[in-house]
């Protein structure tokens, strides 16, 4: 979709907001009705949990949404992102629908549409009905039309105040903590094979749904969100143009190309043979394909891809979950087309990863450039962080601040030069249930108080993201 094409939207030329994911801030994890997924599942039973936390309550965002949603709007956002629980609608994840999840998130948009808050929903934010998962999930050749019923009926019951929607969280990372680095159920390490094919669903049950979506009159934009990590080659590479190709091909195109092209990528095929891959694909997915290009492309822009040349060691990973106490950083070997390598003069954070902001104004505009400028939603863009409040409960986050206040100034400088961008969300809204590293590791524009009843406290980024807010629509 082009700039005129989000004009004649009648949405905000802007959308100034945040982010949350329904397993990581609702709670009430088995409160009317809702079936079990397989976050709950994992987390309860599987010593793989490392950290030992869940999100049975969390924010207890199913109960408290009005209080999150108003402090929101007071903090002048205009939108606020967050995903629908695959097993609050769905607690089988097929089948009968439970209206009591329904009503939930009925209450959700029309709390956001009182706010003057445009709601941006995901379909899916990692959270797989546990029933699905026992059928092999995203494995499963029937997961796209299993997936595809679920969104159609999320269209039917708030298509008429919903006009943004994401398909899909992440399906490369998703597919990645799956199935390579083995940190998210179940816990898969070192699959290739799975990977893939994971992915390859995932954006066969999204291009299924934003087909759908246009089927049933939907009048709104459907696109996938994606972590837009760009990829930057090391200087020192022997063979940059190689590795640029492999890196982007398993970071990033398995993604971009079908949502913004209604194709597999032209080098899949050469790809899978290098990684010993056979994929399975049946006639009439290309066509399927074909007719789900997105409206626009989400971006979660945290980091990049920083490779280099593969030096021969066999397929490997490598992710800190376990924060300050490790020395851990994130990393992998993708045999046999490249590797990821550090640069020691970049900053990272407590659990390894790279702060540079800049890769916020590269991961744009080589979108822009390489697939014909396409609508873009900055979806998430974040800083964890260990942190304590002062006397008063006031976290004074000014680290968060720097960081996101350079992020900021990256995107507006792709939109200074052409990039069709229309939107930014903090990740996150509040503190939140972090996948993997539990609450210690904090995002949020809003401190909930975990030991105090759930209190929320504004931290000061909220009323510098205010600020920032204001100054922008001041301007235009
Ligand atoms: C993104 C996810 C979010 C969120 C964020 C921070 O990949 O879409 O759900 O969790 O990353 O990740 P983490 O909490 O693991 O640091």
């Amino acid at each position: 979709m082009d700039a005129q094409g989000y004009a004649n939207l009648q949405l905000p030329d802007f959308l100034w907001g945040s982010a949350t994911a329904a397993y990581q801030c609702e709670g009430a994890w088995d409160e009317d009705g809702k079936g079990l997924g397989e976050w709950d599942y994992f987390n309860h039973t599987s010593a793989k949990n490392i950290n030992n936390v869940d999100g049975d309550v969390s924010c207890d965002f199913y109960h408290r949404y009005e209080e999150d949603i108003r402090l929101l709007a007071d903090g002048g956002q205009n939108t606020y992102r967050f995903s629908i629980a695959w097993s609050r609608i769905l607690p089988n994840g097929v089948g009968e629908v439970n209206e009591e999840g329904v009503a939930f998130y009925n209450r959700v948009i029309d709390c956001c549409v009182e706010h003057g808050v445009v709601p941006n929903v995901t379909l899916f934010h990692y959270d797989l009905p546990y029933a699905l998962a026992c059928k092999g999930g995203w494995l499963n050749a029937d997961v796209a039309k299993w997936f595809c019923d679920y969104a159609k009926i999320c269209f039917e019951r708030f298509g008429d105040r919903v006009k943004v929607w994401a398909t899909i969280n992440e399906p490369h990372f998703y597919s990645y903590c799956v199935n390579m680095l083995g940190n998210y159920p179940p816990n898969r390490s070192l699959d290739m094979q799975s990977f893939m094919q994971y992915q390859y669903h995932l954006m066969l049950a999204s291009s299924l749904a934003v087909r759908a979506y246009r089927e049933m009159g939907g009048d709104g934009i459907i696109g996938v969100v994606h972590d837009g990590g760009v990829v930057e080659v090391d200087p020192t590479a022997e063979h940059p143009e190689e590795v640029f190709r492999g890196a982007d091909f398993m970071a990033n195109r398995m993604i971009l190309v079908p949502c913004l092209q209604g194709r597999l990528p032209e080098e899949m095929d050469e790809m899978l043979q290098k990684l010993d891959v056979l994929l399975y694909r049946v006639p009439g997915d290309e066509e399927i394909f074909a007719q789900g290009v997105g409206d626009y492309i989400g971006l979660n822009v945290y980091c990049r891809e920083y490779a280099t040349d593969w030096r021969g060691g066999e397929t490997q990973v490598s992710a800190n979950n376990k924060g300050g106490s490790s020395k851990k950083l994130e990393g992998k070997v993708i045999a046999p087309l490249y590797q990821t390598t550090c640069d020691p003069d970049v900053p990272r954070n407590k659990w390894g990863r790279e702060i540079l902001p800049r890769v916020m104004y590269s991961t744009i505009m080589d979108i822009v450039d390489r697939y014909d400028n396409p609508l873009i939603f900055i979806t998430e863009n974040g800083h964890g962080a260990y942190e304590d409040p002062d006397a008063e409960g006031v976290v004074h986050d000014e680290e968060r601040i720097e960081v996101l206040g350079q992020f900021v100034e990256h995107m507006m400088r792709a939109r200074a030069e052409g990039a069709n961008v229309h939107g930014y969300y903090v990740w996150s809204t509040m503190d939140l249930y972090s996948w993997i590293n539990g609450y210690q590791k904090r995002y949020g524009l809003v401190r909930i108080d975990f030991d105090n009843n759930l209190a929320r406290v504004p931290k000061k980024s909220w009323y510098w993201y205010r600020d920032l807010i204001n100054g922008y629509l001041n301007q235009s």
